[in-house]
């Protein structure tokens, strides 16, 4: 080999030994291999040389070509190990032979309230509807027949948005939405609107064993030619002897919102302390379960329906506190929690 490729060679092993990365290792390949790279140089200099030269320094140069080609090519595959070995040190190590943590999640108590209240209404044919948890206040409000400056507003104060919108305060907030979308059914083909849509509320208001900021609710309407109030407490029967599958107090007294005519307020008997009073049910013995009435005239016009030709019941069922009195929970507020303790103790079945 002649002393030019030589040097060469050595020149390219020291720079190879200091080689860590993929990128420091291209750069040497264009250095040698590349199309103006030092090696492909060297051929330059056998335009001196005679024919019998030319072809001993050509073989010789085309030796080095492979040898430099098949250095790299080793380099890489080291570099690539390498990086796999840094990466797999990094990585915890695992005990195969560690027995695996079976514990699966289980459904929230509200989820599963829900779910069955959810079955008992479609067995009745109520269709389940969705609605935003974002609204207007037209529908949150003014389309219920609560004006602007209405006082029943100080009751249900909830978030805003800057664009004047706001987080629902009660699930009647998709009444007026649900009316418009069922009403040409009811007017053409004489399909009676049987709906509920639960749903998140959110209230800015002090919480307590009883109350939370964010809570669910499951509204539900009926409209129809001749629905009267017994038809309203016929399903509110059902239901609950439904959900709570033994006898369970409860009282129907006057109650007022401004988008039922006449309203109810519907109370249980509080199941933490058997009605004796507790903090579960502000020391009353009675929970406000599910507050209801007849849709007041007002609102089913807003909906685009006739109050002359059409009646209907509407109710607001507190499904966390449904939830709370189903599973024996005293502070609403473990149900927000998040808490793995509290909420792995339900399952379909309890
Ligand atoms: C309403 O929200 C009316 N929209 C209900 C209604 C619908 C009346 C249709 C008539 C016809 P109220 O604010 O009372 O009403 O709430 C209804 C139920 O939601 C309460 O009885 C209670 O069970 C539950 N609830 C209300 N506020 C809270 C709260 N802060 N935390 C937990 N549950 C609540």
């Amino acid at each position: 080999m002649s002393e030019k490729t030589n040097a060469l060679k050595q020149e390219f092993l020291l720079s190879l030994a200091d080689v860590k990365t993929q990128e420091e290792l291209e750069e040497i390949r264009v250095k040698y291999l590349g199309k103006k790279g030092l090696v492909t140089e060297l051929l330059k200099d056998m335009r001196s040389l005679t024919p019998e030269e030319k072809k001993t320094f050509g073989q010789e140069v085309n030796v080095l070509k492979e040898e430099v080609s098949e250095k790299i090519a080793a380099a890489r595959e080291e570099i690539k190990q390498a990086e796999i070995e840094r990466e797999l040190a990094l990585m915890p190590e695992f005990d195969v032979s560690m027995p695996a943590d079976l514990r699966r999640g289980s459904y929230h108590p509200i989820t599963l309230v829900q779910r069955q209240c959810e079955e008992i209404f479609k067995s009745m044919g109520f269709a389940v509807e969705d609605f935003r948890e974002v609204v207007t206040d037209y529908e949150c409000f003014e389309a219920l027949n609560i004006p602007k400056d209405h006082p029943a507003r100080d009751m249900q104060d909830t978030y805003y948005l800057d664009n004047g919108q706001l987080l629902k305060s009660h699930t009647s907030a998709a009444q007026n939405a649900i009316y418009k979308k069922y009403k040409d059914a009811l007017v053409n083909e004489g399909k009676p609107i049987k709906a509920i849509f639960p749903g998140r509320c959110f209230r800015n208001e002090a919480t307590d064993a009883c109350h939370e900021n964010t809570f669910f609710q499951m509204e539900g309407v009926m409209v129809d030619k001749n629905i009267s109030i017994s038809n309203l407490i016929f399903f509110m029967k059902t239901m609950l002897s439904e959900v709570f599958r033994k006898d369970i107090k409860v009282r129907l007294r006057p109650g007022f919102f401004p988008f039922v005519e006449p309203g109810f307020e519907l109370d249980i008997s509080c199941l933490i302390c058997g009605g004796e009073g507790c903090a579960s049910c502000k020391h009353s013995g009675w929970l406000e379960l599910c507050p209801c009435g007849m849709i007041h005239p007002e609102v089913l016009r807003a909906g685009g329906i006739d109050p002359e030709e059409y009646t209907g019941f509407a109710f607001g069922l507190g499904l966390t506190r449904l939830a709370m009195m189903k599973y024996g929970v005293k502070d609403i507020r473990d149900l927000n929690s998040g808490s793995l303790k509290v909420l792995s103790q339900f399952t379909d079945d309890k």
